[in-house]
């Protein structure tokens, strides 16, 4: 129990939320820090405390607007790619993940949908080269986003 309160105080640190329009980072990015903040579409990249960071899913859908994912990427550890779980078509440039050498971790978003083809969602993160260290997530499930927040807060101590 003593291991459980300990948990729920730390915060996961070092890591940014990348992903195209609507997927639910920023529902995410609350989750994890425990941000008790209205979700608005975001229009700028947002930092929070310890490097954690949140950004708009235009970042993503405009080629033109890739370099300021990338250089950010510079200053973090852990890339956190979000995609929706009902979207099966995306075209991900190639080996935008793996300029440098980031830790990548897939969420698969809204598995609460009634049309959410997960599996089919795995196979694609498969494709941009995200095998293991893929969580399934719903805003509408505590317990999946806990078990993403604990893996995040834990994982400097797993390598
Ligand atoms: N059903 C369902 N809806 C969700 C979930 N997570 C987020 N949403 C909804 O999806 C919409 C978009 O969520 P955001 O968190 O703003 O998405 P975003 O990726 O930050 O979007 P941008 O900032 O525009 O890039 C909102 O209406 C959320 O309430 C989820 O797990 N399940
Ligand atoms: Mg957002």
């Amino acid at each position: 129990m003593r291991g459980y309160k300990n948990l729920m105080k730390k915060k996961p640190d070092n890591f940014m939320l990348i992903g195209t329009t609507g997927v639910g980072k920023s529902t995410l990015f609350n989750a994890l820090l425990n941000r008790d903040e209205e979700v608005i579409k975001t229009q700028a990249m947002v930092y929070h405390d310890e490097q954690t960071i949140d950004t708009p899913g235009e970042y993503l859908d405009n080629p033109r607007l890739y370099t300021a994912l990338i250089s950010t990427m510079t200053t973090i550890d852990t890339i956190l790619y979000v995609h929706q779980s009902n979207v099966v078509e995306h075209k991900m440039p190639p080996g935008l993940f793996t300029i440098y050498n980031n830790r990548v971790i897939g969420v698969i978003s809204k598995i609460d949908l009634p049309d959410a083809r997960v599996e089919e969602v795995r196979e694609l993160l498969k494709e941009y080269g995200i095998i293991e260290n893929i969580f399934e997530v719903s805003a509408l499930d505590g317990r999946t986003i806990a078990k993403l927040r604990k893996y995040l807060i834990e994982r400097n101590h797993i390598n």
